[in-house]
């Protein structure tokens, strides 16, 4: 599919984020690109090189109207984003001006380019590979700077070489078998049957390691959904409040303040977490309350992760443990608030529940042990820091993490054939499966379906 596709239309969109900002970028890609720019510019573009920023003004064609001053420059094919002629238009932002510039070069010639289009045309034309266009979506949406990594190293390459050392891997015994083929006759000696047997085992464990990496993954690409959870007056809405660096919850010494649960996304240590602030949970014959403490039990269904606050100026009660005993086979930890008071909990009575490194000690009023907090926050969701120098690469796509676990499986039972000794075909036709997935990733096997899916996810002028 790369390599051989020639568009004859030519698109155009604003690439900057819409409104009121010091310029905005228009980009039009397409044989027709340079011909169109000749109509509405005031600069003589014949004589301009490539690649240099040329000054002048958007004119209209059919009244002279100049529209607005701005710098042009031409990237001709090959050597552009697209791989197709490109040309970019940098004019003054707003609401209004740029959208006129579009639909002049729309009237030109161009049609308004649908979300991912360019980088679409990117692939198709060879100037990266299908792994490498995701990331450029997940650049653009990154919320949290590990998050931005990962889609970075994505970009550079990183998953598309480890994907495809895997397949020069497999390939090598694919090699093997189909020589095989060749003399049906002999059986595989078994040295041979042996070496292939090691091989493809060493390459499953290795797609494994891979595969769990999906795991830190998506929560570094997604954030976590973190519910914060006690009983009443503990203190939850104010660590909501410390977290976020904001008054957003309200705060009082009356038990059962918060009533409705409270949403909002916070950066800790380059990690987004989705908080949750709950209702204290109860008995209570209260209704509006009762409604709360409901909503607060099917929040710690969903979470992935749960903030478990207690008053550390009291001792624990059966409240206490109730609120515990909701958590079991949850990631949790326990943050024993209001340590500026004087402390009155005894810790000991919780470690059937949560061992001992997961227990910080915080004052939600002024701020005491809050790097200690995010840093047992990290830690319990991470395991390790993950911002530093060299980063480590991991899934964070579904899609490749389906297909790489595809491919797991038709290796694994080639692993079988080989054991049980069934045919050279049937093993040569599961190693070209797990080739075949591994190729989805990188784009080599693909379908109309599934860039559809993939690119409707971009936004316009990317
Ligand atoms: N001294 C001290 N008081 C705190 C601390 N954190 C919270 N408080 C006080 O404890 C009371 C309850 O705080 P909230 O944050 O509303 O507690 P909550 O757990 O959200 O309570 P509900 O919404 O009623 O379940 C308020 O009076 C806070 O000012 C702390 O670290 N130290
Ligand atoms: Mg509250």
């Amino acid at each position: 599919m790369k390599n051989d596709y020639l568009s004859d239309d030519t698109i155009v969109a604003i690439s900057t984020a819409e409104g009121e900002g010091g310029i905005a970028v228009l980009r039009i890609s397409g044989q027709k690109s340079i011909q169109i720019l000749k109509k509405i510019f005031s600069t003589d573009i014949d004589s301009s090189k490539e690649r240099k920023l040329i000054y002048g003004k958007i004119v209209s064609p059919d009244n002279k109207i100049p529209l607005d001053t701005v710098l042009a420059t031409i990237m001709k094919a090959p050597q552009s984003y697209t791989g197709e002629d490109v040309v970019e238009i940098y004019s003054h932002g707003g609401h209004i001006l740029p959208k006129r510039i579009l639909q002049l070069i729309s009237d030109s010639g161009a049609r308004i380019a649908g979300p991912g289009e360019f980088t679409k045309r990117a692939f198709l034309n060879g100037k990266m590979d299908l792994a490498q266009a995701e990331s450029v979506i997940n650049i653009i949406s990154a919320q949290s700077e590990a998050g931005l990594i990962q889609a970075e190293l994505q970009l550079s390459g990183a998953l598309s070489d480890k994907i495809n050392a895997f397949k020069d891997n497999i390939l090598d015994i694919y090699a093997e078998i189909e020589a095989q083929i060749d003399f049906p006759e002999e059986d595989i000696d078994p040295i041979v049957k042996k070496n292939l047997h090691n091989k493809s085992q060493l390459i499953l464990n290795n797609l494994n390691l891979f595969i769990d990496t999906y795991n830190t993954g998506k929560v570094i690409k997604n954030g976590v959904y973190t519910a914060i959870v006690g009983k009443p007056n503990v203190g939850k809405s104010s660590l909501l409040n410390l977290l976020l660096k904001e008054d957003r919850a309200i705060v009082s010494p009356i038990p059962g303040t918060t009533r409705d649960y409270i949403e909002e996304r916070v950066n800790i240590n380059g990690l987004i977490l989705r908080l949750i602030d709950t209702a204290g949970i109860r008995s209570t014959s209260e209704n509006i309350e009762k409604l709360g403490v409901d909503l607060a039990l099917s929040k710690i269904r969903q979470s992935n992760f749960v903030i478990m606050v207690f008053d550390g100026s009291h001792e624990i009660d059966e409240n206490d443990i109730k609120v515990l005993k909701q958590l079991k086979n949850k990631n949790i930890i326990a943050v024993i608030n209001k340590k500026d008071l004087n402390l009155k909990i005894n810790i000991k009575e919780i470690y059937n529940y949560v061992v001992e490194e997961k227990i910080v000690y915080i004052s939600a009023k002024n701020g005491d042990g809050y790097s200690d907090l995010c840093e047992l926050i990290t830690d319990s969701i991470i395991g390790k820091n993950i911002i530093n120098e060299s980063p480590e690469l991991y899934l964070t796509e579904v899609r490749h993490k389906n297909s790489l676990t595809n491919a797991y499986n038709h290796l694994n039972r080639f692993l079988s054939a080989i054991t049980l000794e069934e045919s050279l075909e049937i093993m040569s036709m599961e190693l070209r499966s797990a080739l075949d997935f591994l190729g989805e990733i990188t784009g080599e096997v693909t379908n109309e379906d599934l860039l559809g899916k993939i690119f409707s996810k971009f936004c316009i002028g990317k």
